[in-house]
């Protein structure tokens, strides 16, 4: 069998989770992989068991072996990395953010259009069975009207002042933190299932720690805990621990979201509750193999995930049978299964509808984002346009 050829970019926290997805389909292959130089490029791809290690992601490009991309980059280098393998003719999947303006993205969903080349964005989430079962029942008016959508996305690696990583640092990360970094896929997660749109948002943020120490070394994502006290240095802190949000959603609906990267105990816990006109769900990351039913006139349920009980489309990402849980790497194989599927099939070449989160999702992503950071900044309400408009 003929596989699709890929690169990752960038091999911190993130980009090995991807290879590790990526292995568990069986039409792809991972050839290569870059990363900041070609002595840590090379230590990962040993370390990874990947063929060829390229200290310059552009010489990546030139081989005219690879298909697609995965850019694992830290946010602010998204961009360019993504304009350079558009240009170099190669399938791109990216992490969120997509860019770190709406200007930026916007530029990225017509240059991917301009080129016929597929373009996903890393809200893996999405891909959990009984999220996808919500979007179903929501799709078939089993929960009727939605009246609220209320949630949350906490974590606790950020929780104390030691905590450090390039995410806190706004020329690295973007200017916002913890909306951009998690509340981006709580925002992707309600709008995918819902169908709603958020209208207009009223922000409240928060810093806790107006300084944190900052390693002398540079760390990957959540390695923080094993440092000494003489391994930092202190430094002013300008993005977000905290951030809550009240919504309005088109079709009368009304919302909430807490985001917090300072929550004791609340590992990588995302969390939403929709509450219909005939009844309402609720579902949590931390147990995400159940969902909560709740009824007025009849008992409230659990219901397990199990293929066998789940509706329609959901059933297309489980592969074990009930009681054998999936969790945060299938969400991953999951999406980079639609992702290769949609290449595989040429489908890009028509123009077919993804199936899974593209370009534009992640421009909305900024674009909801981007207002929620000025309605903090203004302490207002800010409108958030329904449809953003983009040329191709
Ligand atoms: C760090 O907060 C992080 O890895 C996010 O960047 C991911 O998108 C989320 O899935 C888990 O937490």
């Amino acid at each position: 069998m003929e596989k699709i050829q890929i690169g990752v970019i960038g091999t911190g926290f993130i980009g090995p989770a991807h290879i590790e997805a990526l292995r568990r389909i069986p039409f792809v292959e991972v050839k290569a992989l870059a990363d900041v130089d070609k002595k840590v490029a090379a230590a990962k791809a040993a370390e990874l068991g990947v063929d060829e290690a390229y200290g310059d992601y552009r010489d990546l490009l030139n081989s005219k072996e690879i298909d697609a991309v995965h850019i694992c980059t830290p946010n602010f280098l998204h961009f360019s990395i993504v304009k350079d393998a558009l240009l170099a003719g190669k399938h791109v999947l990216c992490e969120k953010p997509l860019a770190t303006s709406v200007k930026e993205a916007k530029e990225l969903v017509s240059l991917a259009a301009e080129k016929k080349l597929a373009n996903a964005v890393g809200f893996n989430l999405r891909f959990y069975p009984l999220v996808q079962q919500v979007k179903a029942m929501i799709d078939s008016g089993e929960l009727g009207e939605i009246f609220a959508v209320n949630g949350s996305y906490q974590q606790d690696w950020l929780f104390y002042q030691t905590d450090y990583n390039w995410r806190i640092n706004s020329s690295m990360g973007g200017e916002s933190r913890a909306m951009a970094d998690i509340g981006s896929h709580w925002v992707d997660m309600i709008e995918f299932i819902t169908g709603l749109k958020i209208e207009s948002v009223c922000a409240d943020f928060a810093t806790f720690h107006k300084t944190r120490k900052k390693p002398l070394k540079a760390i990957e994502t959540y390695s923080g805990k094993l440092l000494k006290p003489e391994d930092y240095e202190e430094i002013p802190i300008d993005t977000e621990d905290y951030a809550s949000i009240l919504i309005d959603f088109n079709k009368g609906a009304h919302g909430s979201v807490t985001v917090n990267q300072t929550a004791a105990g609340r590992k990588n816990r995302i969390y939403f509750e929709i509450y219909g006109s005939k009844k309402s769900v609720e579902w949590c990351g931390e147990r995400p193999n159940e969902l909560w039913i709740g009824n007025r006139d009849s008992t409230n349920n659990i219901m397990l995930k199990d293929p066998s009980l789940v509706l329609g489309n959901a059933r297309n990402y489980i592969n074990y049978p009930g009681g054998h849980n999936e969790g945060f790497p299938d969400t991953s194989k999951q999406l980079y299964k639609e992702f290769y599927n949609y290449i595989r099939n040429k489908e890009f070449i028509n123009g077919g509808i993804p199936k899974y989160p593209a370009f534009v999702d992640g421009l909305r992503e900024m674009t909801i984002v981007g207002k929620i950071v000025e309605s903090a900044k203004q302490r207002k309400w800010i409108e958030v346009e329904a449809n953003e408009k983009v040329t191709f």
